[in-house]
């Protein structure tokens, strides 16, 4: 690259857009020394500290501890709250007593105000520094070319912390990076700044999209959270340490011996806004999940048809090439559930439009669709075309929906339209309005099938500093863009899933997919990783990153199959199919320009290696939709970490390369070229693990080396556990609703298995509103395999029968299996593998939500 190219200016031209994209370059963005805040940061010492608190104004009223703390040089007071939540939290929170200007207090992520609070008066933590010497960028700030006005003076805040015992941190996401998060060693931290970086550079701290600032730390003995509820760019540094410790020895009182104890620094430090920070007690990783999400809320039940298969690619070029690849994927016997238009399909990138040319007829396309029971998802934009002629842009303009520059004129910057400017998404009432444009006689073309994609939402804004919005942007109430950065996707998000729930009435669930995030935003929808490359380095980061974005709440995220830059090689693409049919959000895109990559495009061998990973996706469905609920319902984790399923067994601390899906199915993605073998650990004492498809077990703890092929990645049934399947596939998920079931009852060393399921419509809200679901509980204890209500609340049913039963572990053939059901009682045929342990029952015909028993003699 010549410095020419790496300059942090992007130019979009009309002809060629991406002229001037730069891949894992790391130029265009700052590094930690080039942060003001952060230099400024780096000037305090934990141990030297010049805040004193004065003890004498301690007071505690209505559960709250007040306490004034004072800068002893400069004098400026500070108060100092500590609020005992319900359910093992404690909230810190740092203002000025008298702030010249008020600080910015992140509204709208929490679900609700954790504890009646008095409100305190607004307070400042303000220097008074000499302007004329200004390195450490206190009143403004030079990056390239473009300067940072800071109308408002420095406003950094930061606290310490230190994690006695811990070695293992995790979370802080978005970043591609490894799951258990490293020391940042001297000038570098983990950047919170929501950014557009384009086929990122892996292993690095660098800020990427989204940010969500939660930490967790976790030690054998005990798990806990630091949630740090700022929106302005945030950099955490983690040093972990060995603390000498001073201690007795049992056995020879006299002696003191020094004993290293681990120990974790971390250090928050935000540009603007206050010290408002949680700490989530645990004690175990389930209760730091709650605790967080009791303040943030839980994963939205996604439709069904979103757990599908989604086809992506920048661009579908028409509504032939529309037609075209749909056929494809039937042709080839392939299941998908929804089809992606992104930029091009709009009319000159004017969101909410379409190209008249290519997409003369929108509905017809869509209803082609429709008939095949799948989905259409387009892509919008925050960024709207500055044309007096475009609706979209002239109503906001009038109303006053813009983003607003230093000088209180609509911010104007370039991106894929040209010269644009941005919907200020943090005002409800563009919010309201922008939710407005989905309904069906606002949106031209659009029918219900039509679900969206918020793309670009950090904002990327191409000739501006870091190509996102400059700080000094001026939002709703005055506040500046620097105060709320990392809210703007998360608030694009929340507006767009509004507006699809207010397009059905109030009466269906909402699909939508963004880039840029924050903390909450599962409450809207999925998250993807953006621009990764089709190189193997990409599939690899990406389970660390999906690990890293679960434990943070968002459980619905993915990354792009395939690799979104670059041409993969079949081998590359089909172990991504493979890995990303065992990830929540699960879409093949790929970048403008590069080869076509629908599945069937790599040879009769691939095309049948990549229908099997997809139609295995489909048949395990049931389960992950049981996952997804418990996610909704009680914050449990889809993907999971080891660390979180086995969290007394310490080599699963740092393990990345594998993870459990749910609590049942351990998944160890091919992650490397050419592999005839992976290493994978089988966790837990005492535990058993069946090979998913072959039933052998394997008994942990255990690290063994498994023989791979081309076939499929290897996964485990942990022993104890049941999951329900389907016995076949459908075009889409809605050709399966009626679809029979299969059960797979995977024994432990006790011979006991738990498991459930969980159906409704799969698409309405009528779950939430009219308890139109059916829970369901299996287990099988002593020899019978019961089915029972979870849920006497739920009262949907379905006429779907269970088909089959594998009981895998089970020590001795049976001599008789009989079926008990309201219908009577029935002796089934059965066949037992005396090698696997495996009684196979293939012809029952039991109702899958009604109470049955199977009795084994
Ligand atoms: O809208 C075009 C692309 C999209 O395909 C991709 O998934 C996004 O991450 N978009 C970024 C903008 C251009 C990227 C070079």
């Amino acid at each position: 690259m010549t410095s020419q190219e790496s300059a942090p200016n992007l130019t979009v031209q009309a002809e060629d857009p991406l002229e001037g994209l730069l891949l894992e370059d790391k130029s265009q963005f700052k590094t930690c020394s080039q942060i003001g805040f952060y230099r400024r940061q780096k000037l305090l010492h934990p141990d030297q500290s010049p805040y004193l608190a004065q003890l004498d104004t301690l007071k505690t009223e209505n559960g709250i501890a007040t306490l004034n703390i004072i800068h002893q040089r400069t004098k400026v007071p500070l108060q100092l709250q500590v609020i005992a939540v319900e359910g093992n939290i404690v909230r810190l929170k740092i203002k000025e007593l008298s702030p010249l200007k008020p600080r910015y207090e992140v509204p709208d992520v929490l679900v609700k105000e954790p504890t009646t609070e008095r409100e305190p008066a607004e307070t400042d933590i303000k220097v008074q520094p000499d302007k004329s010497e200004d390195v450490f960028g206190l009143w403004k700030e030079k990056f390239g070319d473009f300067v940072d006005i800071k109308a408002h003076g420095p406003s950094s805040v930061g606290l310490d912390f230190t994690l006695h015992g811990f070695e293992n941190v995790y979370g802080l996401p978005e970043h591609a990076d490894i799951h258990c998060l490293k020391d940042t060693g001297e000038n570098e931290a983990y950047r919170l700044y929501n950014l557009d970086v384009y086929g990122y550079c892996v292993y690095d701290k660098m800020g990427t999209y989204g940010s969500v600032p939660l930490l967790l730390a976790h030690k054998p003995s005990y798990t806990c959270g630091i949630f740090w509820l700022n929106a302005s760019e945030t950099l955490v540094e983690i040093h972990s340490k060995a603390a000498l410790q001073s201690h007795l020895q049992s056995n020879s009182p006299d002696i003191r011996k020094q004993k290293a104890v681990p120990k974790m620094d971390i250090r928050w430090m935000s540009e603007s806004g206050i010290v408002d920070v949680f700490l989530l007690l645990g004690p175990m990783p389930q209760n730091v999940f709650n605790q967080y999400a009791q303040l943030t809320g839980t994963q939205i039940l996604p439709p069904l048809f979103s757990l599908g298969y989604h086809q992506c690619r920048w661009n579908y070029e028409d509504e032939a090439d529309v037609e075209a690849v749909d056929s494809g994927f039937d042709e080839h016997n392939i299941p998908y559930d929804v089809f992606w238009l992104d930029i091009e399909h709009t009319d000159g990138k004017r969101y909410f439009t379409w190209d008249p040319d290519r997409f003369p007829d929108p509905v017809k396309m869509q209803n082609k669709l429709r008939e095949k029971r799948r989905k259409l998802v387009v892509i919008s934009d925050p960024h709207i075309k500055v044309d007096p002629n475009y609706t979209l842009y002239a109503e906001a303009n009038e109303r006053g929906y813009f983003v607003k520059d230093r000088e209180m004129q609509n911010f104007e910057g370039s991106c894929w339209p040209g010269v644009s400017s941005y919907i200020d998404f943090t005002n409800p009432a563009a919010r309201e309005w922008y939710s407005s444009q989905f309904s069906l006689d606002k949106y031209k073309n659009a029918t219900d099938i039509l679900f969206v994609w918020n793309d670009m939402n950090e904002p990327s804004v191409f000739d501006a500093p870091e190509m996102t919005m400059p700080k000094d942007a001026v939002h709703h109430q005055g506040w500046e863009h620097r105060d709320l950065h990392n809210l703007y996707g998360f608030y694009q998000q929340m507006s767009t899933s509004d507006g699809l729930i207010q397009r059905s009435g109030g009466k269906e669930r909402p699909f939508v997919l963004t880039r840029s995030f924050f903390a909450g935003s599962q409450r809207y929808g999925a998250v993807w990783t953006g621009d990764n490359k089709a190189e193997w380095k990409y599939l690899k980061i990406s389970v660390p990153m999906l690990l890293s974005l679960s434990v943070t709440g968002i459980a619905f995220c993915g990354a792009d199959v395939g690799g979104f830059v670059g041409d993969p090689d079949p081998e590359l693409l089909v172990r991504w199919y493979q890995a990303g049919s065992f990830q929540p959000f699960f879409r093949g895109h790929a970048m403008q320009g590069t080869k076509r990559r629908e599945p069937w495009l790599f040879g009769e061998e691939n095309t049948l290696l990549i229908r099997k990973a997809i139609k295995e996706r489909y048949t395990l469905l049931p389960y992950w939709y049981l996952l997804f609920y418990r996610a909704y319902r009680t914050a449990e984790l889809v993907m999971r970490p080891l660390w979180v399923e086995f969290s007394k067994y310490q080599d699963a601390f740092a393990l990345e390369s594998q993870y459990m899906l749910g609590n049942a199915l351990l998944v160890a993605p091919v992650l490397d070229p050419g592999v005839k073998s992976i290493d994978v650990l089988f966790p837990g004492t005492g535990e058993y693990w069946y090979d998913f498809r072959t039933y052998t077990l394997v008994k942990g703890p255990h690290r063994q080396k498994v023989a791979v092929t081309l076939e499929e990645i290897p996964v485990f049934q942990r022993g104890g556990s049941i999951i329900p399947m389907r016995t076949a596939v459908g075009k889409s998920t809605a050709w399966m609703g009626s679809s029979p079931y299969e059960l797979h009852v995977a024994l432990d060393r006790k011979g006991l298995a738990v498991g459930e399921l969980y159906v409704d419509d799969g698409y309405s809200l009528q779950y939430l509103h009219e308890h139109m679901y059916s829970h369901r509980r299996f287990t099988f204890s002593k020899n019978v395999l019961r089915s029972s209500s979870a849920d006497k609340e739920g009262r949907y049913t379905v006429d779907c029968i269970l088909e089959k039963v594998y009981i895998i572990g089970l020590k001795k053939s049976p001599s008789k299996v009989t079926a008990h059901c309201s219908g009577g009682k029935k002796t089934m045929e059965f066949t037992y593998n005396n090698q696997l342990c495996l009684l196979s029952l293939e012809n029952l015909s039991l109702q899958v939500c009604a109470d049955w028993e199977i009795h084994i003699a």
